[in-house]
């Protein structure tokens, strides 16, 4: 087991993936193939390996998945989705290449996904979840578009889907799930509107999420799970209580989840890796403090530079 975090292995590993063209794997996340660019640029960014990928090659891959409605597909030829566009959005950003994008499209897309209840579908067939207001909110954020939406009536549905556990579920009434803490505490940060929420209790159900063996898991009962590292981690460090946890203990966890053979993270020790858990493992460490790591930001889930960068 490994007890520091394998950089060169894992960005070999990341460069690997669209090579991988044999493996089953490769075809059945083909939907995700633009988070996977997210995670995966997330991550080497993190570890200070920003050009193992090919810049030019992915601001046109990225430009060529845009809609005529604005929105990004997950792929070529995949229809869009709030998911797609925010990951299309975090890469250019990251890039610096935002300007090579046609933003009006992106902005007029994002704010059509909004209802009248202040919530956001995550495509035009009409899934209503807090991830899509945390997305439209930081989509518009990153292109310091906020006017196009009711912010106000965005941050009372969000307010609607606290639980009297603290946690937040993905619709009023839903059960509190760690993803959908991360999502609604974002979408507050970044309408500043933290205030409004007893932050003590959400701390306290955030830090019961750690297990025996430093792991965290997503809701009461259930097992661990690297992913979490980031749900939850990124919300304590949001409302200032990440200290709340043991980070020790949870490095310790996310380090022994990696491929020291061929790279990357996976959800727990000794299942396959993949480039999702990759990026929350990377991201978790850099928000404990890992040294060598750069910061990441816990509202955008991007590198602390290329936040200040942009003037956010
Ligand atoms: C830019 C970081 C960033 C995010 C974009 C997509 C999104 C917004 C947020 C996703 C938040 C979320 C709901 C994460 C949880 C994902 C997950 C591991 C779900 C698993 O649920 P179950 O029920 O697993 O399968 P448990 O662990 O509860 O048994
Ligand atoms: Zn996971």
């Amino acid at each position: 087991m490994a007890d520091s975090l394998l950089i060169s292995t894992h960005v070999k590993y990341i460069q690997s993936l669209d090579k991988r063209t044999d493996e089953l794997e490769y075809w059945l996340t083909e939907h995700l193939r633009l988070n996977g660019l997210y995670w995966g640029l997330t991550a080497l960014d993190l570890m200070n390996n920003i050009d193992a990928l090919p810049r030019e090659e992915i601001i046109n891959y990225v430009k060529s998945l845009q809609h005529e409605n604005g929105g990004f597909g997950g792929h070529t030829g995949h229809d869009p989705h709030m998911l797609y566009t925010l990951s299309a959005i975090q890469v250019m950003v990251t890039l610096d290449a935002v300007d090579m994008l046609d933003t009006d499209k992106i902005v007029s897309y994002v704010a059509s996904m909004q209802m009248e209840d202040g919530s956001f579908k995550g495509d035009e067939w009409g899934e209503v979840d807090s991830r899509f207001v945390y997305i439209g909110l930081m989509a518009l954020k990153l292109l310091k578009r906020m006017d196009a939406i009711n912010v106000d009536k965005a941050v009372e549905w969000v307010l609607k889907c606290q639980n009297y556990d603290g946690g937040f579920g993905n619709t009023p009434g839903a059960e509190s799930h760690s993803g959908q803490v991360c999502c609604c505490v974002g979408a507050l940060a970044l309408t500043n509107s933290l205030h409004l929420i007893d932050q003590d209790m959400l701390g306290w159900w955030l830090c019961e999420r750690q297990l025996k063996n430093g792991g965290l898991n997503g809701r009461p009962e259930k097992l661990e799970d690297v992913c979490y590292s980031w749900w939850v981690s990124s919300a304590l460090a949001i409302i200032g209580r990440l200290h709340w946890i043991n980070k020790e203990k949870l490095s310790q966890f996310i380090l022994s989840a990696q491929d020291p053979e061929d790279g990357g993270i996976s959800d727990r020790p000794g299942n396959m890796v993949d480039v999702y858990h990759t990026c929350f493992g990377v991201a978790g460490l850099s928000l404990l403090g890992y040294p060598g790591l750069k910061k990441v930001n816990p509202i955008y889930c991007m590198p602390e530079h290329v936040i200040a960068r942009v003037g956010l």
